[in-house]
């Protein structure tokens, strides 16, 4: 499982034309990502063929990996306008034919370019698939495809499954780890061009002279696989580690600071990223300890970094318990009314959902709602709300479920992905960014089939409408086999397992009733502990008489921060999708659902369907023992189990727990509790 999607098995046709190609090809220069490019070559063939090495043709390489004016090949065989679209990033691969022999070109307008295609023909060759005779061109819709690890300096990960921190701060100057050449390999195979490697509860320190020679040590290696590095500050470091009274924004000695710290930060790092900040929420210092806004917090530190070419990523995941107001709303009412007011490198970092990374939200209001400030996506890969490390749950669906969601924002067709990649408001700054679920086990993602989580998060930066059926196949395809015994099957099953976990914990728009702190197990009896919004009874409100968040204009009216268009039809019960019911509506237990059936028995055989996919996905995966290595077969085969047991145990707190309110007995076909 190290090897992710980078198996690089044998092919099923040895006499495949690629193993010519691959074994004569000419990557003209050295430089340290060109030789990134033929180490993987040569790592690929070896595999797809064997080690055994073909008597080279130096005369006449039939694979050409190469920049414009390095190689006659390239500029006799593309055009100026097919180079022009490819920007920074791009690539184009095409076939064409010398001295009658079939060959393959890669060009793009950077190495980088050069370093993704070779990863795309590997890919392709791989799942089997071809080059199409028109070539195939290529270019990131998102300009900044960035992984947010919530590592802290102890090695411990917040909210981190799969073991401890890969970033061995104790070692780091000195000691590069093959692993973290690894790890950007694998990103770098999916497009991911930055990362943020500390926690956003940010400790102060990483800031410090001691840590910036171990971040530049990281900035230094990943730099060849074309990702930059990026750190989270803590808004309150002027004072922590600077040594003044106050981090107020408009203070000139701490925008002075800023500007220092920033100086010295890239005189270690001289194509550093920039800052991630998370202020004011969760007990963070930030803007709002001084009075002043976000925008007022995020501008210091844009100042600071504009002239090296840095951005800010300020998060909008901005509450407090003192406010009165549904969680809900406050995101939106805190930024909504800054739009415009930050600097141009400033980009506001978005939640896909405005409670917590639910395993169903309806999309962040925010989106759609700030014309004048660039936004980005921030989705969490690693499974906090989602059964963790063991709970098999392929999160592409998810994903793609927001990024298709309507704002309406400038009509109909105005899609989150739209918003995201700056086509609906014309922004240049784009990003999208995705909390890791990378840790030291030796597969990195704690369950095999999380590794597909990390895919989908880099192939949708890439391009967000990248359709997640397509994501599984190649997934699958690389890690696997090509075997349809085996991919169509656990292909479906992969598409149906997000679905199937908000089934067995949260389904018809049920959210935030797992346990306190962890948020791994079922709680919705909990309450208490000085924090409304930290229990379960404060968002699902059940009683005698009901259960459910009214979110409408009788409730909080966070609808009404959503377009007209989705008020009107997500307010009225007759078009409200189910899905989203008790988000927004509080409703008897005798409502009456679409298919006739009350809301309680819904509710139940939500609960049932969901136990009953886990147990069928055991069976299936059983079932698939001649396609799958010995280890990998137990390892997931284990935690399938795991999962099947707990989505019962899920199903029934839960059914026994609102039944107390329903007084209503289970429906027909819902197992009694175990
Ligand atoms: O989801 C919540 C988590 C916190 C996290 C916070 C955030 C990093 O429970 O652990 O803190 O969100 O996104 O800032």
């Amino acid at each position: 499982g190290y090897k992710l999607w980078l198996q690089y098995y044998p092919l099923e046709n040895p006499k495949s034309e690629y193993r010519e190609i691959l074994g004569n090809a000419r990557v003209p220069g050295e430089s340290p990502t060109l030789s990134i490019i033929k180490t993987e070559l040569e790592i690929a063939r070896s595999g797809f063929f064997g080690p055994a090495t073909l008597q080279k043709d130096s005369n006449s390489p039939k694979l050409i990996i190469a920049l414009k004016d390095t190689d006659p090949a390239i500029n006799k065989n593309t055009t100026p306008e097919e180079m022009a679209v490819l920007g920074e990033e791009g690539y184009l691969i095409k076939k064409f034919s010398e001295a009658g022999q079939n060959k393959i070109l890669i060009t793009a307008n950077s190495e980088i370019g050069l370093l993704y295609g070779t990863f795309k023909l590997l890919q392709t060759i791989q799942t089997g698939e071809q080059i199409p005779n028109t070539g195939l061109s290529n270019s990131p819709k998102i300009k900044h495809r960035v992984l947010n690890h919530w590592d802290n300096l102890d090695r411990s990960v917040e909210r981190g499954y799969s073991g401890s921190s890969i970033w061995n701060w104790h070692r780091l100057p000195r000691h590069i780890d093959q692993q973290y050449l690894d790890y950007a390999r694998a990103n770098a195979s999916l497009g991911i061009n930055g990362v943020s490697v500390t926690n956003v509860n940010a400790n102060a320190l990483v800031l410090t002279p001691e840590y910036l020679a171990k971040a530049k040590a990281l900035a230094d290696a990943f730099r060849p696989y074309g990702i930059k590095l990026y750190l989270t500050a803590r808004f309150s470091s002027p004072m922590e580690i600077g040594g003044l009274p106050t981090a107020d924004p408009i203070n000139a000695e701490v925008q002075a600071w800023w500007k220092e710290k920033t100086k010295e930060i890239y005189q270690y790092i001289p194509d550093f990223g920039g800052f991630l900040v998370k202020a004011d929420s969760e007990g963070q210092p930030g803007p709002h300890n001084y009075g002043r806004t976000q925008a007022e917090g995020a501008n210091v530190l844009a100042d600071a970094v504009r002239p090296y070419g840095g951005i800010v990523m300020w998060r909008a995941f901005v509450y407090n318990e003192k406010t009165p107001d549904d969680r809900h709303k406050q995101g939106y009412n805190e930024f909504k009314k800054i739009d415009g007011e930050f600097r141009e490198n400033v980009i506001v970092q978005v939640k896909n959902g405005a409670i917590d990374f639910q395993p169903r939200e309806p999309f962040h209001p925010l989106f759609g709602a700030m014309p004048k400030t660039p936004l980005m996506m921030e989705f969490q890969i690693t499974q906090e709300y989602l059964g963790h490390d063991t709970h098999l749950a392929f999160l592409a669906p998810m994903f793609e479920e927001t990024l298709k969601s309507d704002t309406y924002a400038n009509g109909k067709g105005s899609l989150v992905s739209k918003v995201i990649d700056g086509s609906l408001h014309k922004y240049p700054l784009t990003a999208m960014a995705g909390v890791a679920n990378i840790g030291t086990d030796r597969n990195w993602t704690g369950h095999h089939f999380h590794q597909a989580n990390w895919f989908a998060f880099g192939k949708l930066a890439w391009d967000p409408e990248t359709r997640s059926a397509d994501i599984a196949e190649e997934w699958l395809k690389l890690t696997f086999t090509t075997d349809k015994k085996f991919t169509e099957p656990i292909q479906k099953m992969m598409l149906a397992s997000h679905e199937m976990v908000v089934n067995y914990m949260t389904p018809l728009g049920l959210h935030h009733i797992m346990a306190r702190g962890h948020h791994y197990g079922p709680g919705p009896w909990v309450t208490g502990g000085g924090r409304d919004d930290w229990t379960a009874t404060y968002y699902h409100k059940a009683t005698e008489k009901g259960v459910g968040f009214d979110r409408t204009a009788s409730g909080s009216d966070a609808l009404g921060q959503y377009a007209p268009e989705i008020q009107k039809e997500w307010g009225n019960l007759k078009t409200a999708p189910e899905k989203f019911l008790l988000w927004f509506h509080h409703l008897p237990w005798d409502h009456r659902l679409a298919n006739g059936n009350t809301l309680w028995d819904g509710i139940a055989l939500h609960y049932q369907k969901g136990v009953e996919e886990a147990k069928a996905n055991v069976a299936i995966w059983e079932s698939m023992e001649a396609h799958v290595d010995a280890e990998r077969f137990k390892h997931v085969l284990s935690f399938m189990k795991i999962q099947a047991e707990e989505a019962v145990w899920w199903r029934d707190a839960c059914l026994l727990y609102f039944q107390q309110f329903s007084k209503m007995p289970l429906p027909d076909g819902v197992d009694k509790p175990e």
